[in-house]
């Protein structure tokens, strides 16, 4: 095992010197990830959340412990059995760097050198378990050198250790991104949003923020390793299906006209009650405007966004070009797009889930048809189109929470970006379906609060929510899971009321 973590460290610091897209981790987990069936994702995020990447990369670091224990018995019975093994997973990783086109020069060096490293620790560790040959003229056989293996295995281990953060140490002081980010100073807008209505915000303690502070903003994709693209670098390019290719550069979009929206996000894997919904100010410039330079041919009906990283997502053209506020984002809650959330540009579409739409550190769109093209998502299972479905939540009281006996508040959030939300209703251990309060919604594009006054009785109670829409639609109760297009059903959160 300490020879592994030596491997470990020589390919991470490798990597951040050399190759720094092609980091054996990011390589292995981003191929775990691409390759994850649908129904492992599902769990994942049902398990983990937001925190689905430490959980990744703890369980890659089990398995490779575990195999580098194993190969580590296989050394010493058999060597250099445990060495080849630890050659060849290095040359895995160095495999999937070059399939990956990671973009670096040397994507495979990484992969070699952890191997190389790992491989001749362990060879050169072991070894020192073995009984070493008599040598003339001195008493049979030596005994293993188990001082200098404990040495060596540490310096190994700590050695490894010191790598890997001597590697993060390379990468953050190479992340001369956030020094940019840091740096800019956004256009004013065009077009301002406006302003949160008075009487948005209920300010019920336990609910959410109708504005989500980007800090608390759910964060779902694909990437392991934040991509990091310098805005002096960027540049979007839109073809396919067009009558005219289009280039726009960064300083040519922050030249355009912006205008700021108000929208909210979700992912298609939100569970009903869940959590992986924000609302924020975006600030951007129209890709209705951006398609009508490019003049879409009159068969095309797909537009593939692409990131940096490979990630695509296939919005309808027509989300695009109708009069909705489809954006180019550059700026969310007037900061400059936090890495994480696709500096320097990503897309936002009110309406329809993460994975059909909001593309991150995007960088290419091409205009083609959805039997041509099929994105990331699609791929693995999950629908072509993916419109959010309408839904709403119970913050307060919280799941399992103690509630006071006497006058409370049921209160929580409703949506169906683009619809709107009309009303929603409140229903009491399976009692009548009582209307609660609408907070003032921002726009049809945002999540709404609602509340409803309530006059706890001591004992257990079933609280129940449901939203109309503003087309008259009532949310259902049939419960669908998140794949393939979106949760249904009513959120339920079951309170004890103390006497
Ligand atoms: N490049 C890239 N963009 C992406 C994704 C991704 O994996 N890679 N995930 C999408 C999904 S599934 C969702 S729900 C939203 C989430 O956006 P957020 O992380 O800013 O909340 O981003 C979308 N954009
Ligand atoms: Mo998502």
């Amino acid at each position: 095992m300490a020879a592994a973590v030596a491997g470990a460290g020589a390919g991470e610091l490798t990597a951040a010197l050399a190759a720094p897209s092609s980091s054996p981790f990011a390589v292995i987990g981003g191929a775990l990830i691409d390759a994850a069936p649908t129904w492992v994702k599902d769990l994942m995020i049902e398990w983990f959340g937001t925190a689905d990447k430490i959980a990744l990369a703890v369980l890659i670091a089990v398995v490779l412990a575990l195999v580098a224990a194993w190969a580590g018995w296989a050394e010493f019975r058999r060597p250099p059995s445990g060495a080849v093994v630890a050659v060849a997973f290095g040359a895995v990783a160095a495999v999937v760097a070059l399939l990956r086109e990671t973009g670096d020069p040397l994507p495979f060096l990484p992969g070699i050198v952890a191997g190389a490293i790992a491989g001749g620790a362990i060879h050169f560790l072991v070894g020192m378990l073995r009984p070493r040959p008599p040598r003339a003229g001195t008493e049979a056989s030596d005994l293993p050198n188990r001082r200098a293996f404990f040495a060596w295995t540490a310096v190994a281990a700590v050695g490894g250790a010191i790598a890997v953060v001597a590697a993060n140490a390379a990468r953050a002081g190479s992340r001369a991104i956030t020094t940019v980010r840091d740096a800019l100073v956004l256009p004013s807008p065009a077009a301002t949003a406006p302003p949160v209505p008075a009487g948005a915000e209920l300010g019920i303690d336990g609910l959410a923020p109708v504005v989500t502070p980007n800090a608390d903003f759910y964060r779902i994709d694909t990437a392991l390793v934040v991509p990091s693209i310098d805005p002096a670098d960027w540049s979007l390019r839109i073809h396919g299906m067009v009558e005219e290719e289009v280039v726009l550069t960064w300083d040519e979009l922050l030249a355009l006209p912006l205008r700021e929206t108000t929208v909210t996000l979700s992912c298609v894997s939100n569970d009903v009650g869940g959590s992986l919904i924000g609302n924020a100010r975006w600030l951007g410039y129209p890709i209705r405007d951006l398609l009508a330079r490019a003049k879409p041919t009159a068969d095309a009906d797909m537009v593939l966004s692409r990131s940096s990283d490979g990630f695509t997502a296939g919005t309808p053209l027509e989300a695009l070009t109708d009069d909705r506020d489809a954006i180019l984002a550059i700026a969310m809650n007037d900061e400059p797009l936090p890495p994480e959330h696709g500096f320097p540009v990503r897309m936002v579409v009110p309406g329809l889930y993460g994975y059909v739409s909001a593309t991150k550190w995007v960088v290419d769109l091409e205009v083609t048809r959805f039997d041509q093209a099929r994105a990331y998502w699609t791929d693995r299972g999950w629908s072509a189109r993916g419109p959010i479905k309408l839904q709403s939540r119970i913050d307060v009281p919280r799941r399992g929470r103690q509630v006071a006996a006497g006058e409370t508040v049921i209160a929580g959030m409703a949506w169906q970006p683009h619809t709107g939300v009309e009303g929603v209703e409140v229903q009491i251990d399976g009692g009548d379906w009582q209307s609660a309060t609408l907070a003032t919604a921002i726009s049809d594009d945002t999540w709404v609060q609602w509340s409803l006054p309530w006059t706890a009785q001591p004992g257990e109670h079933t609280l129940r929510c449901r939203a109309i829409s503003t087309d008259g639609e009532t949310q259902t109760s049939d419960t669908a899971p998140p794949a393939p297009d979106g949760a249904t059903g009513w959120h339920e959160v079951r309170v004890t009321v103390a006497s």
